[in-house]
């Protein structure tokens, strides 16, 4: 038995380079319930972060009383993290769920039932559509429903609806991973694999804070370099997270200047010759535009621009060039940052210089956030054509409305999707008058909260919200919609590797609630789309039909599911697409024979200019024709739109902590991660605590041009001249009104995205700071992570470390890899 609020990532269990990874099932169990209690496991996979862990899930009198890993399963070999075992189930099983959908009386949200709900819904819907068209609709999903209802979204808003203004807040999320694996290799795609860690050399986290956000790839991590031939690390990262402290190399760039440091490590492989010139010959073209673009890049010019040591960029390249292996990750601090898809880009130019992708240990994993956000952009209810089709394609086009059978100018294909700020910039303006909101929480997540605030008062609005629980979001919605959560309904989703797990029902919804699945076919069945020969456009009678006509939406896509059923998803592990009648086991890593999906007639987009987010077009595309090669995309440094001045002296950044799950709608209700991180903080270095003579527990005002917040100091290991706030803080726990006292961290950033990705800039923005009080306690920030303190003194306030107690014991049980999975391991490597 471990305390895994303490012991975040468990026992280590050690193993080499090319070994297997050892197995440890982890579980928890409600307390007074022991293993024979429990009626049934049922098989999921955990929905808590892209990680994708399979896990199952422990019924006891038609509740979820805990969970375990699996330990067949490829992605975690039985382990689970402090989410996934203390949040999966507890933060769904709770006496405040919505039970009954609400509508708006009098200007308050009264208790209704389905069948008045969804006739105001349609009524409006409806009125809409016939007065005003398709453009009056907007949908704003999220990363975290099942494919199966993500498919049907799409068909109802593409095909029954015709509105091109839909997204998700894989927006916010991912749509950087999107584009640079579009720009640089033709389309979405994982490279890479997670046995890519098992395999390699050297590990670069750009941006990632693997430690606290991927738990359990981490153990993995952590057990090789607990082994004998550990993997070299480097960190790019403004904070000394976890990462940062097993990094051989920590470059703590400042915020927003991501770019001028991957020139540099690009520059330095060009100039010491680190390069596969035959790699680069046969499988990429526009070298020398990127050596042109990286020639000013010097590790001292870098070191200026970035306040970074010269020398560390140099030893940085030199592990990157001269590693045999090299795996690299990508996340938030290169997505949520300035210039995000050209720095992004420039990790996959990194490898592709080496020609270090498509091998084993050679991965790159432009990473994902959310659970399911993967199968948003291959479904397409982000806006993006499903099954990775490129808009600008009209073969693609036609091929959906052979599949969908609907007339061909309903699906919208004239101008690009419209991306989730400007689908809030409309509502804004008052041209979207229909917003339906499902499994997203803006009110909390997107940037300038004051601006997002009023969008969503807009008297012109009607807003529906579809979630578990009457959030901040909730609160503006004239109709509430209760949904079913993981665990009470079945469907499939897909990780960060292309994994895909089925998710059975193990347990009732809590009163009239119902899958999101459900409510979108209702929806569309009510509104009477047909297709062309008169039948309902969405005529399924549950999930497994869904991903039924998903598979065929697949089929000789990139993301081809034709081989997977969900029967190949039962007993064993999760299976990584494509996975077809060529490879009917799954594929572990694209690429291997340096052959990309960069066809004109093939390729998700044409791409862009990455500087300006010019589209290149079709012409000039089929032009240069790069027809199965790679491109080094690029574009020239350009410093953030606002940076540090004399009114606003302080680089501010946001980001996460262990212990919770965005706006903690779900982490927020289990008492271990809640005791664990209950309330928000700040963190600022130690020189600039002693400039602003602030100590731990003070409480300061922390401003931007846009707004403001309040909350205790941490000292911790932040570069000096940064401010760090956890986005998690929101202000449902105070009734569901901002008051006086603001501490989510997006109140302060900005309203403003990246030219390519349009993902918003949520890591970089000017601010400064206050003090407002002498703090009669510490802060309530974790010990265990990133928010680490750098003096437990602090002015004589003791800082406690963060510990779990009895509630958070969890069993662990370590084994050898059972020897079904050295066979299948082992025919994939
Ligand atoms: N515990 C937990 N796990 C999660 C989630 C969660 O909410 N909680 N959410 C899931 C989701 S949806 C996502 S998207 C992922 C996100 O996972 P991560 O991207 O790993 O998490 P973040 O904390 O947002 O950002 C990572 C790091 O970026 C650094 N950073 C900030 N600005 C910059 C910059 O300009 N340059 C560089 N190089 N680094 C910078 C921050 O210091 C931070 O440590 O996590 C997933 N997993
Ligand atoms: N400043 C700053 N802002 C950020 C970020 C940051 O790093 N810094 N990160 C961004 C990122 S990467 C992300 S992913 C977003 C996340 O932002 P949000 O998506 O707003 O965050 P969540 O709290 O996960 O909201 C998901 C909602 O869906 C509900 N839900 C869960 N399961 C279901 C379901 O099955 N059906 C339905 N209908 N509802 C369900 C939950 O109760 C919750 O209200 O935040 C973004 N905002
Ligand atoms: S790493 Fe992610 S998927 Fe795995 S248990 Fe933790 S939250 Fe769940
Ligand atoms: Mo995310």
């Amino acid at each position: 038995m471990v305390d895994r609020i303490a012991e975040i990532w468990g026992t280590r269990t050690p193993y080499a380079r090319d070994e297997l990874w050892p197995t440890r099932v982890d579980q928890v169990l409600a307390e007074g319930v022991d293993e024979s209690d429990v009626e049934r496991w049922v098989q999921s996979a955990c929905v808590l972060c892209s990680n994708g862990c399979g896990i199952d899930i422990a019924v006891k009198d038609g509740t979820m009383v805990g969970v375990r890993g699996r330990s067949l399963d490829i992605v975690n070999h039985g382990r689970l993290g402090p989410k996934g075992l203390f949040a999966s189930w507890q933060g769904v099983s709770n006496e405040d769920r919505l039970t009954v959908p609400l509508v708006r009386e009098n200007g308050v949200l009264v208790e209704s039932d389905w069948e008045t709900a969804m006739q105001r819904i349609v009524t409006r819907s409806r009125n809409l559509l016939d007065d005003k068209g398709p453009l009056s609709h907007g949908f704003y999903t999220s990363g975290q429903l099942f494919l199966e209802e993500y498919y049907a979204q799409a068909i109802v808003a593409k095909a029954g609806i015709g509105t091109p203004h839909m997204d998700g807040n894989t927006r916010l999320c991912t749509a950087t991973a999107a584009a640079a694996m579009k720009e640089s290799f033709g389309s979405d795609g994982q490279p890479g694999s997670y046995v890519d860690i098992d395999e390699c050399d050297a590990m670069f986290l750009f941006g990632h804070n693997m430690a606290e956000s991927q738990t359990v790839l981490w153990m993995r991590v952590l057990d090789r370099i607990a082994g004998p031939d550990k993997p070299r690390i480097v960190c790019v990262d403004p904070r000394f997270t976890e990462v940062a402290r097993q990094a051989e190399v920590h470059l703590p760039v400042r915020p927003g200047t991501n770019l001028a440091l991957m020139h540099g490590l690009v520059r330095e492989l060009f100039i010491n010759g680190w390069i596969d010139q035959e790699y680069i010959d046969q499988h990429t073209m526009n070298v020398e535009q990127l050596r042109a673009t990286v020639e000013p890049w010097t590790p001292e010019a870098v070191a200026e621009t970035c306040g970074v040591e010269a020398d560390d960029v140099r030893r940085a390249a030199e592990i990157f060039g001269t590693s045999e292996r090299v795996l690299s990750t990508v996340l938030q601090g290169f997505y949520q940052s300035s210039q995000a898809t050209a720095s992004s880009c420039a990790v996959n130019n990194l490898h592709l210089l080496r020609g270090l992708l498509g091998k084993p240990g050679c991965g790159i994993l432009q990473m994902n956030g959310q659970p399911t956000a993967q199968n948003n952009r291959e479904c397409g209810a982000d806006g993006d054509l499903s099954g990775f089709r490129n808009w600008e394609n009209p073969e693609h086009v036609q091929q959906l409305v052979d599949l969908w059978n609907v007339d061909a100018s309903i699906i919208p294909h004239w101008a690009p999707p419209t991306h989730a700020m400007q689908i809030f910039r409309y509502v804004e303006q008052g041209s979207i008058e229909f917003l339906w909101i499902s499994a997203t929480n803006p009110a909390v997540s997107m940037p300038q909260l004051s601006r997002i605030r009023d969008i969503l008062s807009v008297d012109s609005v009607f807003l529906v919200v579809q979630d578990l629980y009457l959030t901040e979001t909730a609160q503006y919605a004239d109709v509430v919609l209760p949904a079913a959560a993981w665990g009470e309904k079945t469907g499939t989703f897909t990780n960060v590797n292309r994994t895909v797990h089925l998710s059975e029902k193990a347990v009732e919804p809590p009163g009239e609630a119902r899958s999101d699945f459900d409510t979108f076919l209702d929806y569309s069945r009510r509104m009477g789309f047909t297709r062309l020969d008169g039948t309902p456009l969405l005529d399924w009678t549950g999930p497994e039909d869904a991903f039924a006509a998903w598979k065929e939406c697949t089929r000789g896509r990139p993301c081809d599911y034709t081989g997977i059923t969900y029967d190949k998803l039962r007993g064993g592990s999760g299976v990584q697409w494509p996975c077809n009648e060529e490879h009917p086991d799954g594929t572990v890593r694209l690429y291997r024979d340096g052959v990309f999906p960069t066809n004109p007639g093939y390729c998700e987009s044409y791409g862009h200019d990455l500087l300006t987010g010019a589209p290149v077009g079709p012409e000039s595309y089929q032009a240069v024709n790069p027809a199965g090669r790679a491109i080094f995309k690029t574009a020239p440094y350009h410093p953030a739109h606002e940076t540090p001045d004399d009114d606003y002296p302080f680089r501010y950044t946001t980001g996460r902590t262990v212990y919770h799950l965005h706006t903690r709608t779900k982490t927020g209700r289990s008492p271990q991660l809640n005791g664990a991180a209950p309330d928000a903080w700040v963190e600022i270095s130690a020189r600039d605590a002693e400039a602003y003579e602030v100590a731990e527990g003070d409480i300061v005002r922390v401003e931007s041009r846009r707004g403001h917040l309040t909350a205790p100091v941490r000292v911790s290991g932040i570069r000096d001249g940064s401010i760090f706030a956890p986005f998690h803080y929101g202000y449902w726990d105070e009734g569901g009104v901002p008051g006086g006292n603001y501490r989510a961290a997006n109140e302060l950033t900005i309203t403003e995205w990246d030219p390519v990705s349009k993902q918003p800039i949520l890591k970089n923005a000017a601010v400064r700071i206050t003090k407002i009080a002498d703090g009669t306690a510490a802060s309530p920030a974790p010990t265990t992570t990133a928010s680490r303190p750098v003096s437990t003194a602090g002015r004589g306030r003791g800082v406690l470390p963060t510990v779990g107690g009895p509630a958070a014991q969890a069993k662990e049980t370590i084994a050898p890899v059972a020897p079904a999975m050295v066979v299948a391991e082992e025919e994939h490597s």
